[in-house]
Formats: C-alpha cells, structure tokens, sequence
C-alpha cells in the first residue's frame, strides 16, 4: 500500500549523498548564508514549522527535502561560507551542493539575501556558484519586514542594483510569502504549449 504522504513533510535528511530520496518532482532548493532565513522562509512556504529555524547560525546540517502541496520538492541547503564552519564543513556543503545539483532534478533555486545587506562576501560566493550552474535562479530578499516602510524603495533599489529583480518577503509577518509562491509555480511548471509538444 502507497504510504499515505503528509503535505509539507519531511521528506528525507541527508547529511550525505547517499542519504538523498529518490528525486523524481522537481526540486526547488533554497541557496544563501546562514542566518540568511531559510529555513523561516520554507516553513512560511509550506505552512509547517518542520523546518529547523536558529538563532545560532548553521542550524540546517544536511540538505532537507520537503515535498510542497503542489507536487513538487524543496530542498533546504545548510547555511554556507558561514565564518565559524570548519574547512570539514564547507567541503561537506559543496559535496552536499553538486550531488544536488548534478542530479539535474533541480528546476529552480531560490537565493536568498538579507534585504538589508545587498551583498556580503559569502552572498557573492553563492551568486558566482550559481551562475556557475544551468539553473534558473530567482532571487529573494529576506526580512522584509526588518526594513521600515520609508526605508523601502532606497533598500529594493540597492538591491535590484546588485541581483536583478527580487521578491521581498517576511517569514515574521507572510508579506510577499503568496507573490513568492506564484513566481515558483510560474517558474517550474511547463508551460501548456509543452504539455502538448
Ligand atoms: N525579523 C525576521 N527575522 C527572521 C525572518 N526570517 C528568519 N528570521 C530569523 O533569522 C534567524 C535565522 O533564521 P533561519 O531560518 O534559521 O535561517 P537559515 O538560513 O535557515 O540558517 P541556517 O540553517 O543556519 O543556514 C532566526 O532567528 C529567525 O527567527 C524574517 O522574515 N524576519
Ligand atoms: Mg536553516
């Protein structure tokens, strides 16, 4: 019998590799420092709290696959380039990432910057990692609602200025959680003409 699945679980924590499920949706990974809220961000997104927040950076070890409501995966990254992470750590991260990556199941990855920080030094590293990939990337500013609302249009343009267009959200307050939500779907589902094709 088909295990019945609960919306928003856990799918699977694989702190290497090996551990990985069988990835047969897409799979939206969630890519940024640590600290950056990540974690927050996907439990606003999958309406659950299953996923690990902290006040203490590097509270997501492995890669945490979540399966969405709408049938598709989410991968939590750990944190990365965070000082305090030993050379063990990082290399565990970037063996973690390329198993990822190299799976070619992911159809998008969502990286993730500190609205009120345009980009810190590990921010850079995460973009040129990325850019480095054939994955679309959409970019996200987090703690939204961190910035006050006569700080808005000043914060959005600086970092427009340095990522493209972004979406601006707040796992605090679910502002911008919905625009978020649509931009993936329209992101990762095939368009009609190619259903047909
Ligand atoms: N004000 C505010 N705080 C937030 C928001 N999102 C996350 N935080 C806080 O930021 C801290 C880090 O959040 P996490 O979601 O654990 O961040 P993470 O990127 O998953 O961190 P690692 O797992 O260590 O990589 C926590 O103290 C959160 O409460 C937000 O939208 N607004
Ligand atoms: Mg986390």
């Amino acid at each position: 019998m088909k295990k019945p699945r609960i919306r928003g679980a856990l799918l699977a924590a694989a702190h290497d590799p090996d551990e990985f499920p069988e990835i047969q949706s897409p799979v939206v990974a969630l890519v940024g420092r640590s600290n950056v809220g990540k974690s927050s961000l996907l439990n606003r997104l999958l309406k659950t709290t299953a996923a690990r927040v902290g006040r203490t950076p590097g509270k997501t070890r492995g890669i945490y696959f979540y399966e969405a409501e709408d049938g598709h995966l989410f991968a939590d990254l750990p944190g990365a380039g965070y000082a305090r992470v030993s050379r063990a750590e990082r290399e565990d991260w970037a063996r973690l990432a390329r198993a990822l990556f190299g799976s070619g199941r992911v159809t998008l990855a969502l990286r993730l910057v500190d609205a009120r920080v345009p980009e810190a030094g590990v921010d850079r590293e995460m973009r040129d990692y990325l850019d480095g990939l054939a994955v679309p990337v959409l970019a996200v500013a987090t703690k939204w609602d961190r910035v006050s609302a006569s700080e808005r249009s000043r914060a959005r343009r600086r970092l427009e200025a340095v990522h493209g267009p972004v979406v601006a959200v707040s796992a605090r307050t679910g502002e911008g959680i919905d625009q978020l939500r649509r931009e993936i779907l329209r992101r990762i589902q095939p368009k009609k003409d190619d259903a047909h094709a």
